[in-house]
Order: C-alpha cells, then structure tokens, then sequence
C-alpha cells in the first residue's frame, strides 16, 4: 500500500466518541437471532487546520454476531483506541501500526482507523474512494467504478408472502439482486418461492450467519438446486474445517462473512477452499488497510468480492460505498440506503439507489456525505471527548 498520498498531517485538536440511537423501522431477524435496537458509535476528529475525519463502529449491542459489542467497542475506543491513535501524528498509516498493538476487537480499530483516513481524504481534497485508488494502485491510481450495484439483505419474516412482498418492492425500485436470510426451518420453502417469483437468472443469495452445523447438510445441498450466487457463512463463525468439508460436497459456493476475521483468516479461506466467494466488511477485516489487502487478495486470485454491510448508517454506508468502487467488487453489495431499516439517517442528504439499481458513490472530499449535527446531537446518548494533549 502506498502511503506518500495522505498529505501532511497537523495535530487533532478534537477526537471524540458519540454514542447515537438508530430508530430501527422493524427489528432485523437473521440466524443470529433479532435485533431490535441499534446504537452507532460514531468517531469525529478535528485537526487544526479544521480538516475533519469520521468513522462508525460496527459492533451490535449484543455479541450474538461477533463477540464484539457496543459496550466492548466503547471501552477499547474510550481506554485504548484513542490513546494509542493518539500517540502518533494523524495519518492512517502511523495510526495502523500504533492499533495494531491491539489484540482483536477489530470493530473498534477499524472504527478509528478509517477516521483518519476520511481525515486525509479532506485533507487532501479527495473523495474517499479516489484516495482508496491511490492506496491500491501500485504506480498509477485504480480505476474505480463512480456508480455500485446495490442488493437488499432481506430479514427473515412471519410468512412467505410478506417476504415476496418486500422482494417484489426492492424489484420494482431496481436493485439487481436478493438476499435472503435464512436459518433451519425457513430456507427452502422460502428460497423455492422467491426464485420462482425472481425468475431463473435474477441474482438471488442466502446468508445463514453461522446457523446449520455439519448435520443439516440434506436441507444445505437441497438448496443447490437454486442456482443461487452463494450461501453465506452456513456453519459456526470459527469453523473453518467445517466448511472446507461443505464446500466440497456443494456445487453453490459458500461464501464466508463471520469467519473472515482477518486478511490472514480470508487468504486462508481462499486457499483451503472454504470459501468461493468473499463477502467483505471492512470492519470485521480490521479497517481499510486491511480491507485493500482482501481486495488485492481477491483480485489476483480471480475470486469474486462483493461489500457487506452492518446495518451501519450513512457514515459507515459512505466508506463502504467508496471501498466497493475499487475494481476488484465483482458482485453487488449489501448498501442498501439506511432509509430501507432506519427511520432517520445520521447524514443529510442520505443517499438513494437509481432505477437501475445502482448508488452514485460520493464524490466529496473525506466522508463524502454530510453529518447531520443536529440529528446527531438529539439522538446521542453518551458522548467521550479525548484529551488531545497527550
Ligand atoms: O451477516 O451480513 C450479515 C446485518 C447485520 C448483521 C449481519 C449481517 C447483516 C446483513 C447486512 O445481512 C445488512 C445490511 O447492512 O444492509
Ligand atoms: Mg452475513
């Protein structure tokens, strides 16, 4: 990764942590369980010459996805994040390497990490993704798309026929493709059903989060038969043997999220053929560094990469929206606008899918969408202001 390309950094003069209540529109039910309520735990600094940088924590209130949650996410920003960020002058490469000190808790230093970065994006009069393709590029920057195709993750509901209707809505808005989430007990009904609503070529996936184990493998091969584009993460969210034994016995690709914890973990997956396909979420990666590393990865090894997504709001959606313009995103992303869950967003104007079902993906120096301070403020319910001086 190239790092000649963040400008000249001054010192912060503001790091804080801003805990906000999201209004979820009905709770997300996944594999994992439902979840109700959402907090985003929002980064913001300041440097002195007024550049400002921001970043969304992706942890859950519960650990029922990821052992991480807001709670945990607070305490290592609060006591350990900050400081250590702190320690080094703000640019995302020294920031790196002071976070890497740090064990695990990958939602929390991927939080921090890509504040400095949208920092050094409006530091440098970029939008955040053509910085991304000055990182990635070895000599010349990469190309990068200025539009991304966009999928709904679509939750598990009471009935199939509420389900097509959410399908058929997100259709007649035009996003090219479907996820489903399923768990035992609704999955090949459900699947059977809305492929044949869909039709045989629409891309249509599933997403189990960690769900089925080694038994259920009758109801995961019966799914074959879909032609679906994946299914994602079937078994436990440390098993990697498991699904390299899956893989081998479906004919769908398996495409791994929770066990993708790492580059490491992810160049592992590939290569011992756990995984066809990569679903990368930045944060559960460890931050954008990491995330240039999966994409690369990808890239040489021809597998197909798409962006997953955290329920995040317009902050965490616009860095995910300018890592899947680099050229490696073969598939459409989980980016569906906050509007679709939330019944407010944290930036304004939030951002909208096309009639041909694609995002315009910011072009605006640093975040590239703008917080809305005043919805921010209303809806915070703790706040952390760093000591800068240190
Ligand atoms: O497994 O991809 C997942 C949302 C919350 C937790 C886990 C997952 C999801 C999604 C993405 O499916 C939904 C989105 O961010 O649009
Ligand atoms: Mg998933």
């Amino acid at each position: 990764m190239r790092s000649d390309i963040f400008g000249t950094p001054t010192p912060l003069v503001l790091a804080e942590l801003i805990d906000v209540r999201l209004s979820l529109l009905k709770p997300f039910v996944t594999g994992f369980g439902s979840s109700a309520t959402r907090q985003a735990l929002l980064i913001h600094l300041q440097d002195a010459d007024g550049f400002e940088g921001w970043g969304e924590m992706a942890a859950f209130d519960h650990p029922f996805y990821l052992p991480e949650t807001v709670s945990t996410t607070w305490s290592i920003v609060t006591e350990w994040a900050l400081p250590l960020a702190q320690s080094v002058a703000p640019t995302p490469t020294l920031v790196l390497t002071a976070l890497s000190r740090i064990r695990g808790n990958n939602f929390a230093r991927a939080g921090v990490e890509s504040a400095f970065w949208t920092l050094a994006a409006a530091r440098t009069n970029s939008s955040l993704s053509a910085l991304l393709a000055k990182a990635a590029g070895a000599d010349e920057p990469l190309v990068t798309k200025s539009r991304v195709q966009v999928g709904e993750s679509v939750g598990i509901h009471d009935s199939i026929e509420s389900t097509i209707a959410e399908v058929a809505l997100r259709k007649s808005e035009g996003y090219p493709r479907t996820k489903l989430k399923i768990r035992p007990g609704w999955d090949v009904e459900v699947v059977r059903a809305v492929r044949e609503f869909l039709g045989p070529d629409a891309m249509l996936q599933v997403d189990a989060n960690s769900s089925y184990r080694s038994s259920d493998i009758d109801t995961l091969k019966a799914l074959d038969e879909f032609n679906l584009l994946c299914i994602e993460q079937p078994l436990d969210w440390d098993d990697m043997e498991g699904h390299i034994d899956l893989q081998a016995q479906l004919r769908t690709p398996i495409c791994l999220d929770e066990c993708l914890r790492s580059l490491a973990l992810t160049e592992e997956a590939i290569r011992r053929k756990a995984t066809r396909n990569v679903n990368l979420k930045p944060a559960r990666v460890g931050g954008i560094a990491a995330s240039l590393g999966v994409h690369e990865l990808c890239r040489s090894h021809g597998v197909d990469l798409w962006c997953g997504g955290m329920l995040e709001s317009g902050i965490g959606r616009a860095i995910n929206l300018a890592i899947a313009s680099l050229p490696g995103f073969t598939q459409p992303g989980d980016l569906a606008p906050p509007a679709v869950h939330y019944a407010y967003d944290l930036v304004t104007p939030s951002y909208v899918v096309e009639s041909d079902g694609t995002i315009v993906v910011p072009t605006a120096p640093g975040v590239g969408l703008t917080p809305d301070r005043n919805r921010i403020e209303d809806n915070t319910t703790r706040h952390f202001v760093s000591n800068t001086k240190s």
